[in-house]
Parts: C-alpha cells; sequence; structure tokens
C-alpha cells in the first residue's frame, strides 16, 4: 500500500482519503522498508503540505518582527499574523478574536488559568474539581496551585468504561468549588465528557469552567463559546498544524479581570521602573516576540479543516473506530478499554493484549511500520484506576484507512504468535 493507493474500503466515509492522503507528503515515508501506518495521532498528527508551505512562504516572504516594525515587511508578517487569529477562531465558533490567546499549546494554556487566575485568587479551604481522566498537564498545573494556595483538589471518578461518575457531581460541587477543570475527550480511553451539562452545573455552582479541549478541538466540530465553559484549551500540532503553537480561548469579562501570566515586550500598555499597565486582551497574555510562523501554519491547517468538514471528518472518524473495535474483537486475549457505546467515544482505541508489555506490542510494530503509542500516555492516575501500568493506544485521524486498521490488527496477530500465543 502506498499513500495513494488505498484498498477498497469497508467502511463508508464522507472523505475522499485517497485524495487527502496526498497532501501530506510523510504518508509516502517507509518504516523498515514498508509504507508508513500511522495511528498515533492523538500524540500528534501530520501536516499536510498546505500547512508546510504556508510557513515555508512565511519565511521566504513575510518574515520579520510583528507589532513593532515601521516597514513593510513587519506590516505584512503582523497582517499574517493578525489573520491568522481570526482564520482559527473562525474554525472554532470564536467571533469575539480578543478572547483567543496564542499559547505554546494546551500545556501552557492551562498552566496560564492556573497561574494567572488560580494562583492569585484561591484561598484555603477552596476546591479544585478535576477528573481521574486528566492528562498530566490538567493535573500537575493545579496541583502546584493548591500546594501554594492551601486549595483542595477533588475528584470526579470513572466508572468500568472509563466514562466520568457524573453523579458525583451533585456531592462534589459546593459554594467551597471555585474552579472546575476537565478534559473534553480523554486522550487515553477517548471517552467523549458530556462538558455542556457540566459545565452548567459548574456555572450554577458559581465555579469557573475550564476544558482541556487538547482532544476535541481537532476531532470534534466544537463551537467553543457555546459550550458554556470560561477557558478553553488547545495544542496546533494535534490538529494538523505546527508545534509550538496552540491557544486559550477565555471568556472577554474574565480574562480582562485577570493579572497578566508572563511580562515582557508586548504585554504592556505604558512601563515605569516600578509599574506597568498593561496591554488590552489578548495581547496582555502574550509577553515577547510570538511564534508568527507558528500562528501562520496554524491558520492554514484551520483552513483545511474547515475545507473539508468537521462533520465529515468525525464521520470518518468514528466510521473508522467502529472498524477498528469490530477487528480487534477478533482478537483473542485483547482487551479493549474505553466506552462500549462507540457515540461516547472519539478516534482513540486503547487496549491491552494477554500479558504483553505495551511497550514490546509497540516495538513489534514498529517492526511493521505501524506507530501506535504505547505507556501510560500521560496519565498515570488514569492507568491506576484502570488496574494497568500502560496500555496500547491505536488513534486516528482524517488520513487513515481501514485498510491500515487491517495491518494494525494483522500485526498485533503476528505480535500474539511471536509471544506464543
Ligand atoms: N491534554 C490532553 C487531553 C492531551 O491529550 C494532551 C497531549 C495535552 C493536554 C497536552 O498537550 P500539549 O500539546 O501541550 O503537549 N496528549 C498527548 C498524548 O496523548 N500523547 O502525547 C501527547
Amino acid at each position: 500500500m502506498t499513500a495513494g493507493a488505498v484498498a477498497a474500503a469497508p467502511v463508508t466515509s464522507p472523505l475522499d482519503v485517497e485524495r487527502i492522503r496526498e497532501d501530506f507528503p510523510i504518508l509516502r515515508e517507509t518504516v523498515n522498508g514498508r509504507p508508513i501506518v500511522y495511528l498515533d495521532n492523538a500524540a500528534s498528527t501530520q501536516k499536510p503540505r498546505q500547512v508546510i508551505d504556508a510557513i515555508v512562504r512565511h519565511y521566504e516572504r513575510d518574515n520579520a518582527n510583528v507589532h513593532r516594525g515601521i516597514h513593510e515587511l513587519s506590516n505584512r508578517a503582523t497582517d499574517a499574523y493578525d489573520a491568522a487569529r481570526q482564520r482559527v477562531a473562525a474554525l472554532l465558533g470564536i467571533t469575539d478574536t480578543a478572547e483567543l490567546v496564542w499559547t505554546r499549546g494546551a500545556t501552557e494554556a492551562l498552566n496560564l488559568v492556573a497561574y494567572a487566575w488560580g494562583m492569585n485568587r484561591l484561598r484555603p479551604g477552596d476546591e479544585i474539581l478535576l477528573s481521574v481522566l486528566e492528562h498530566h498537564s490538567n493535573l500537575v498545573p493545579w496541583q502546584l496551585v493548591a500546594q501554594r494556595t492551601g486549595a483542595r483538589l477533588r475528584f470526579l471518578e470513572i466508572d468500568d468504561q472509563g466514562r466520568l461518575e457524573l453523579s458525583m457531581l451533585d456531592d462534589l460541587l459546593t459554594e467551597r468549588t471555585k474552579i472546575v477543570s476537565l478534559t473534553h475527550v480523554s486522550n487515553a480511553l477517548g471517552t467523549v465528557n458530556p462538558i455542556r451539562e457540566i459545565a452548567a452545573k459548574a456555572k450554577a455552582a458559581g465555579a469557573l469552567m475550564v476544558v482541556d479541549g487538547a482532544q476535541s478541538a481537532p476531532h470534534l466540530p466544537v463551537d467553543v463559546p457555546s459550550l458554556g465553559a470560561d477557558f478553553y484549551a488547545f495544542s496546533g500540532h494535534k490538529m494538523c498544524g505546527p508545534t509550538g503553537i496552540g491557544g486559550l480561548w477565555g471568556r472577554r469579562d474574565v480574562l480582562e479581570a485577570m493579572a497578566p501570566f508572563h511580562g515582557g515586550g508586548d504585554m504592556i500598555e505604558w512601563v515605569e521602573l516600578e509599574s506597568s499597565t498593561y496591554a488590552p486582551i489578548p495581547a496582555k497574555f502574550e509577553a515577547g516576540t510570538p511564534n508568527v510562523a507558528g500562528a501562520v501554519g496554524l491558520a492554514a491547517a484551520a483552513d483545511y479543516l474547515g475545507g473539508l468538514g468537521r462533520d465529515a471528518i468525525l464521520a470518518h472518524e468514528r466510521a473508522l473506530v467502529a472498524y477498528a473495535v469490530q477487528r480487534l474483537r477478533e482478537i483473542p486475549d485483547l482487551q479493549l478499554l474505553g466506552p462500549r457505546d462507540l457515540s461516547e467515544r472519539s478516534g482513540v482505541v486503547s487496549f491491552t493484549l494477554a500479558d504483553i508489555h505495551p511497550h514490546d506490542l509497540a516495538t513489534i510494530l514498529d517492526n511493521e511500520g505501524v506507530a501506535i503509542r504505547a505507556g501510560h500516555h500521560c496519565t498515570q492516575p488514569l492507568m491506576k484506576c484502570l488496574g494497568v501500568g500502560s496500555t496500547a493506544r491505536a488513534s486516528f485521524y482524517l488520513y487513515n484507512t481501514s485498510a491500515e486498521v487491517d495491518a494494525l490488527v494483522d500485526a498485533l496477530h503476528r505480535a500474539r504468535g511471536l509471544f506464543g500465543y
């Protein structure tokens, strides 16, 4: 199988995947002499030619620092940078572009809220409500805040399918709850959390609602403001964009009331030796020379995803996951984790196979050109809840095919054989 030649699909997809694959140069690579089967999209996605070209074009034609130079290149770079914010905002349904703050990614976005809001506002006795599903980047920043402020961490638990125990919400949400910060989609299990419902309850309890959208922005047709949250964090590299760029959407009034996160150039209005006044949002949170080429590249990714259609991308992934689950169930001793109802999950399939260590599985699969992730997926507390040290995880995106699912399943059968099962 080559990038262009995809086997007849036993899945019905609204996407012309064969054509889409031609946009992704890396899919023509081989690994160990075989065509690459890239199933590690929850970690990072590949980039289409359109994104790569936009970045090259920026450096070849428009590169300069932004918002400072009184010269043509700086004006061009500034225009491209400002337009990029609008294009990414449009993909996510954000109409007030000042509410979109560039960050290095979801991790920095979550830290921004934890430090600029949490560290300044929380007091001993206040509570931060998280869940056991969280990626470490929506856990460790809050641990740091709790240690420093005396606030207490509380946790929503999960059922045996990795779904949040929503019945705990009524007891956990009290007047002490100041922040609820939850992932929209679990990176380890693919669980899609009913974030609108939870946000409504959190807001009714008077808490600030933070959504970790690292795994929803790439895969779901998210209209961010309508989730009913106060903050939404995402990473560009998980949605066909470059690394080192992502964003934080925040409600205007909340962002305006917050102290800055980093201090430096571009985030100020006026500086004296002893004090400063700050620029309006979003600049207030964007100190220093920004990742201009990253923003331009992410805007090209947003255009690309918007062009394919967010609903079509979701439908494609759902069809692939349904096919993958059906095929993986054929493998004896393979245990699938996560929600059984596929409408409750995104394009992630996590599993264990007999007592073969997931790292060994991933290594054997890599020999066959199949890239999956194995490990704790930066969710060590979740692994503990599930009673496993680690899992193997295949995660799909818009360019994956049913033939690649077949390649995964065939490789797993061979791995099983190698271990004498
Ligand atoms: N939140 C979730 C739900 C994630 O899946 C990740 C990255 C992050 C936050 C952090 O994103 P970053 O871009 O700032 O690093 N998840 C993964 C993963 O599943 N495998 O590698 C990175």
